[in-house]
């Protein structure tokens, strides 16, 4: 039976956690998903490796970056963070990132978070489930989360 992580924070100004549950139970009905809340982003990756280490397959990771220098130096810190745990554990976690200042108003800013959140829960899926070619298919093709897909340069 797949398990799959899903870690969010109280310091996000979008659910997404909710989002990501219902993209990966409608992409794989089967998994169990256990969803673990931290308040912010630095509390991250100690949430992903418990789940990890509990059984989880992968684990998806929502944070939110607020706008100044400071919050950005805690995301590089909770990235290494992330990156590190990935290694030592041999498991994907996928990083859902949202930055404040990514676009100039609230609408776009969580239109472009549904967006990031939907298209990697279903990467993991994909990378959990299917295995490390099932996005090869894809592979050079310029896709983005949270925007529209750049595309391949002919
Ligand atoms: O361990 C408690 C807090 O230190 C931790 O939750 C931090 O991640 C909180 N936090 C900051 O201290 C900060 O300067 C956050 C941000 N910035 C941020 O931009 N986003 C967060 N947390 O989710
Ligand atoms: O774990 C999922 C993503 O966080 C991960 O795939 C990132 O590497 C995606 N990514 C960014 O989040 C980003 O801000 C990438 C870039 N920039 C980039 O410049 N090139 C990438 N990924 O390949």
């Amino acid at each position: 039976m797949r398990k799959y992580g899903v870690v969010d924070t109280t310091f996000s100004r979008v659910d997404m956690g909710s989002i990501a549950i219902k993209v990966i139970r409608a992409e794989d009905p089967d998994a169990e998903i256990i969803r673990y809340t931290v308040p912010g982003i630095k509390d991250i990756p100690v949430a992903a490796k418990r789940l990890l280490d509990e059984g989880c397959d992968g684990v998806i990771t929502l944070g939110w970056v607020g706008k100044s220098m400071l919050d950005k130096y805690s995301y590089l810190a909770t990235s290494i963070g992330l990156i590190i745990t990935q290694v030592l554990t041999s498991k994907h976690i996928i990083d859902v990132t949202v930055h404040e200042d990514e676009v100039d108003n609230e609408e776009k800013l969580k239109d472009l978070a549904i967006d990031r959140v939907t298209k990697h829960a279903k990467n993991l899926v994909k990378l959990v489930r299917d295995g490390r070619n099932a996005l090869t298919p894809y592979a050079g093709k310029g896709l983005r989360q949270g925007y529209e897909n750049v595309g391949p340069i002919d």
